[in-house]
Order: structure tokens, then C-alpha cells, then sequence
């Protein structure tokens, strides 16, 4: 059982240094996060210890040591380097859940690299935004991907294709086949010495306006990462832990990746798709104890109801986190009565990098809100005009963070003004390290929340236009900047809809170009053109014709209010609103 000691104990004299303390790690030594989940873990004495246990879509089984993981992860470091790969370089991973994706995260960042994690389902428009933006240099994927990346590299400063799992003889110009599991074990690889500020995962987020953001996160983010995992996963030495994230999202680095295998956590992966049945058969076969998920995952195993959980032994679950969206009420007292226990809600974003508002284990659950924030995190809620913290219980202002905080993301890449856009209290010019370092300057979520007299977060919603669709945000921008380009669209808007299960999806609003129809043909057309071009995620739900978008007179596209109209909500203030 967690000897982590209680929320006010923790509180009480906190200091970032425990995390040091906990990792056993000293002031001058290498502080390389791909060195930290491998090497060190090794010479801790638990090389044999199963680091990996993977399972694939056609339940296929693998299981890797962590010296099988580090000798391995050197592989792919050398590989890079001989590749003629710099540090500093960026280094895209575009696979499934598969070994070699976490395996490579470790190589890129010991050789002093920056991860950059992308989902793969994302088609040839999505990658190819993500990878100019972030000046790719090499790309590591599988052969069935490799069709995208052919079909944008010629416009792209991408030196690199290296083919991970595969058919060599695929393969085509100057791609690279190397696939792990046949290469050439590295045992010896002297890791790039990189410190705290070193540059480590670059991870793509979603924005209202504009394209996607690179939050760039650094090697001293293990701190926090493994100090949250610890007290707030409570990973302790002997658990299975099964973070169900795919590592495009920060989640599946952060918690997926980095805090467990810090800690030597044996880590579980599922790459599959969701079935509720799927799932719990995953973890009675690894006996899974600790359990870090999403609330559509948790909405959708509540829908098929208890009767499937008592066809399987789950006793072995004995600590529940969920992350993402907000987690209802409904599903913190199914899980109890499914599971003998709740999920435990945690906040945080990519740019935080680590768990911010928490459920603590110990501290009494409020079901439906988030939590206290993590000992070491100061947090409040702003005053929406004034921007001064609230002092009155329960009432909403904006979620906000004082900065310092290990994990905190250090810039979003080559958008300097975006970044120095979160901060509230500092100077306009300031330069991102001043952001983070100025006086009474604090970090704005761009969410909102109330908290009660007890200190805990209420969620309350997104101060943005930002969609979150099972978790995953995606930009409203980056789908009608995408939808104009199908031949029957003229102006598109995009919002989020209330959905069940996933909290939100996608509906676009149109405006057709002359001569268009819309039939059913063309809806299918428009939907299949967005899941081709940018995901299945960011593929509307539903598309409504309209004669012409709401505006304000400045011509910006009113989302907030088709949202109001959508959610039967107030529409608010319009006076900004173009006239007819
Ligand atoms: C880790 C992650 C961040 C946004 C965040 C908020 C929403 C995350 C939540 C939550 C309510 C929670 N969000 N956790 N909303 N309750 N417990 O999700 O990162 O993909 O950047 O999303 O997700 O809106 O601002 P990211």
C-alpha cells in the first residue's frame, strides 16, 4: 500500500530537491532523461526488471528488460548520430504504440536530440505543419506511413526517413531501414551531456487561432514528472502500471514514457483499438495495479455497464488516475462501485508538462472536482477583468499558475509573442526566460474554474474555442483553414458539440460556393477529405449548410457564437457582431 504521506504533510516545507532525493540523483550528475529511464535504472541493480510489456492489434506479445531497453536505446542513439543527426536536431516519431516508439524516444533524447512525438494517425496536411514548423530533421516511422511522408518531404527541410518495421525492399531513394530488434546491440553509449534547461520533447498542441503551437519542454521536466508519478500515480517499485495514452499526446510521454520508467516502473502498452472487453482482459492477464486513463475511456467502459467487470479478475487494480477532460461525478462513483474505487481526476496541460490540480491519494474525493493543487504548484483563479486571484469561494475565474515549477514548458517554437501571451504580469518585450521569471507574473491556463472553501477546483470550461474531443485538443483553425480547400466550400466555422462520450466533437458550419449542392455525396466528400488530409479526430461529425457565418466586423468568425447557439447557451455580448 502507498506510504506517500498525506497532502498537508507534503505540503508542509516542500521543495522541488525531493524529486533529487526520490531519483536518488545528485547535484553534477548527468541529468539526460534517456540516460535517467535506462541506464540508471540499471545500475540501480534492476536490469532484469521488465521495463516493457507491450501487446499488439493482433495480440501479439513482447516484453523487453530494462538493459534489454538500454542497450537498445543506444542503438538507436548511435544509429541517429551516425545518421549525421546534431544535437538540438528535432527527431519526429511517427508510429503506433509499438516498442520501437518508446525505445527511440529514449535513443533521440541520449543523443542529446529533441523528441518530437506525433500521433499517427495524423495524415500527410497535419505532419507536414507540425514538421516545418519544428524544422525536422529526421523522421522515424513504419512503411505504413511512409506514403504520407513521401507525399510532403520535397517541400520539407527533412534530411532523414529512417523505416522502423517493415519491408526493406519498400523502401525507396534515400529511406533508411533499421529496425531494433535485428540491429546490433549497443552496450557502452556515452549519453549527450545535457542538463536541466537542454531542450528534450517537443510536443504539438492545438491553438484557437493560427497553427498548431510546439510546446518545448526540457531534461529538468523529469523532476517533476517522476515527483508526480510518485505521489500522485503513487508508483512504487513492484507496480504494473498502464498509462493507455499514445505518446502524440504529452500524456504518453509524461506519464506514458518519462515518469514511469524514471521510477522503474514496469510499463504496459496496448496497441489496439478500445474495446471495453479488450481492456479489462489486458489488465486481469498483467495483473495492472495502477491505472492512468481518460474520461471518454472511462464514460465508454461505464456504458457497458458492471456485469462485463465481474466477468474478469481486476483485483489487482489498487490505484485508479484519470486526465484530460473533466471527469463527471457519474464516473467517479461507478468506478467506485465497479472497481471498488475511484478514478482520481489530475489537471494539467502539454505546456505544464506534469500533473498540476490533483486528486491526492489519501485526501478525501470530491467527485467532479479536480482536486488541490500539487504540493509545490501555486495556483489560483483570476478575476476575468482584472486578473487578480479570486479570494471568494466559488467564483469562476481563469486557472492560473505561478511559473517555476520543473516541467514547465520553456517556449512554444518560434512564436515568441504566443508564448509571452500566457503570462499575465509581464513585461510585452519580455524574452520567454522573463516570462517565466518576472514578479507576480503568472502562467494562464486558458481555462476556467471556481474553488470552493476547502481549496478544491471546480473545472468549469475552456476560455478558448479549442475543441476537446475525447481528450484530445484540436484547433478549430487547422479543420476550416482545411474544409475551404474542398471545392464545395466557401467559409467554414468550426465548433465543439455536446457529446456523451467524447465530451465534444467536431461540427462544422459552411458556406458552399456557387453551383454546390449539399447532398449526401458531398457531406461524405467533405468528411473524408478532412480525415485524409489532417485526422480521424479532426473529421467533422456534422456539417451544417449555412447562408452566411456569424462575423464580427473586424471579419473574425464569431465561434462563440454558433457554441451558444449549439449548447443553448447565452450568446452574450454581440456588439461586435457584423450587422446583417
Ligand atoms: C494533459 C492534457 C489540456 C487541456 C486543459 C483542459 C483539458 C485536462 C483536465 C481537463 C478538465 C481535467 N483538461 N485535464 N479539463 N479536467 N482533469 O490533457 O494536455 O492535451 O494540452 O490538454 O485539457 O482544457 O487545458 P493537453
Amino acid at each position: 500500500m502507498s506510504n506517500i504521506g498525506s497532502y498537508e504533510q507534503r505540503l508542509e516545507g516542500f521543495d522541488w530537491n525531493i524529486a533529487k532525493q526520490i531519483l536518488n540523483w545528485e547535484e553534477g550528475e548527468l541529468l539526460n532523461i534517456g540516460h535517467m529511464c535506462s541506464d540508471r535504472i540499471c545500475a540501480q541493480g534492476k536490469a532484469d526488471k521488465t521495463a516493457l510489456i507491450w501487446e499488439g492489434f493482433s495480440g501479439e506479445k513482447r516484453s523487453y528488460t530494462f538493459d534489454e531497453v538500454r542497450v537498445l536505446s543506444n542503438a538507436y542513439a548511435k544509429f541517429l548520430q551516425d545518421q549525421g543527426v546534431k544535437p538540438g536536431d528535432r527527431v519526429c516519431i511517427f508510429m503506433e504504440k509499438i516498442p520501437a516508439l518508446y525505445i527511440s524516444f529514449l535513443g533521440i533524447l541520449k543523443m542529446g536530440g529533441v523528441a518530437q512525438p506525433l500521433f499517427s494517425a495524423f495524415e500527410h496536411d497535419s505532419l507536414e505543419v507540425r514538421l516545418r514548423s519544428a524544422e525536422t530533421k529526421a523522421i522515424l516511422t513504419t512503411q505504413k506511413h511512409l506514403k504520407k511522408v513521401r507525399k510532403i518531404i520535397d517541400d520539407l527541410p527533412l534530411d532523414t526517413v529512417i523505416c522502423v518495421e517493415g519491408n526493406p525492399a519498400k523502401l525507396k531513394g534515400e529511406e533508411i531501414f533499421f529496425n531494433v530488434d535485428e540491429a546490433q546491440r549497443v552496450d557502452q553509449f556515452e549519453c549527450f551531456e545535457s542538463g536541466p534547461e537542454t531542450p528534450s520533447v517537443l510536443h504539438y498542441t492545438s491553438g484557437t487561432t493560427g497553427q498548431p503551437k510546439g510546446a518545448q519542454h526540457v531534461h529538468g521536466s523529469v523532476f517533476g514528472q517522476a515527483l508526480t508519478a510518485h505521489w500522485v500515480l503513487d508508483l512504487q517499485d513492484d507496480d504494473i502500471y498502464w498509462c493507455t495514452a499514445d505518446p502524440g499526446w504529452v500524456t504518453g510521454t509524461s506519464y506514458g514514457i518519462i515518469g514511469a520508467w524514471a521510477l522503474a516502473a514496469t510499463n504496459c502498452v496496448l496497441d489496439s483499438g478500445f474495446t471495453s472487453a479488450k481492456w479489462y482482459q489486458f489488465v486481469q492477464e498483467n495483473k495492472v495495479t495502477v491505472w492512468y486513463s481518460a474520461p471518454t475511456a472511462i464514460r465508454s467502459l461505464m456504458r457497458d455497464g458492471t456485469d462485463l467487470v465481474k466477468q474478469y479478475d481486476l483485483s489487482s487494480l489498487r490505484h485508479l488516475c484519470s486526465v484530460g477532460e473533466p471527469l463527471n461525478a457519474e464516473a467517479v462513483v461507478w468506478s467506485e462501485e465497479a472497481f471498488g474505487k475511484p478514478f482520481l481526476d489530475t489537471f494539467w496541460q502539454t505546456e505544464t508538462g506534469a500533473m498540476m490540480i490533483t486528486n491526492y491519494p489519501g485526501m478525501p474525493v470530491k467527485p467532479g472536482s479536480m482536486g488541490k493543487p500539487f504540493p509545490g504548484i501555486e495556483a489560483a483563479v483570476l478575476d476575468l477583468k482584472t486578473n487578480e486571484p479570486i479570494t471568494e469561494p466559488g467564483k469562476v475565474g481563469l486557472i492560473a499558475f505561478r511559473p517555476g515549477w520543473p516541467s514547465m514548458f520553456r517556449e512554444y517554437r518560434n512564436q515568441h509573442d504566443v508564448y509571452a501571451s500566457k503570462f499575465v504580469g509581464a513585461p510585452a518585450d519580455a524574452t520567454p526566460e522573463q516570462c517565466r521569471t518576472a514578479d507576480d507574473v503568472w502562467y494562464v491556463s486558458g481555462d476556467r474554474a471556481s474553488i470552493d472553501p476547502d481549496g478544491y477546483f471546480w473545472f468549469v470550461g475552456r476560455d478558448d474555442d479549442v475543441i476537446n474531443t475525447g481528450g484530445h485538443l484540436v484547433g478549430p483553425f487547422e479543420i476550416e483553414s482545411a474544409l475551404i480547400e474542398h471545392e464545395a466550400i466557401a467559409e467554414a466555422a468550426v465548433i465543439g458539440k455536446p457529446d456523451e462520450v467524447n465530451m465534444e466533437v467536431v461540427k462544422a458550419c459552411v458556406v458552399l460556393n456557387p453551383g454546390f449542392e449539399f447532398d449526401d455525396m458531398t457531406e461524405l466528400s467533405v468528411m473524408n477529405f478532412i480525415r485524409k488530409k489532417l485526422s480521424p479526430l479532426a473529421m467533422p461529425q456534422e456539417i451544417e449548410v449555412k447562408d452566411k457565418l456569424p462575423k464580427t466586423r473586424s471579419g473574425k468568425i464569431l465561434r462563440r457564437y454558433l457554441k451558444a447557439l449549439e449548447w443553448g447557451e447565452e450568446v452574450g455580448d454581440l456588439s461586435t457582431l457584423e450587422d446583417d
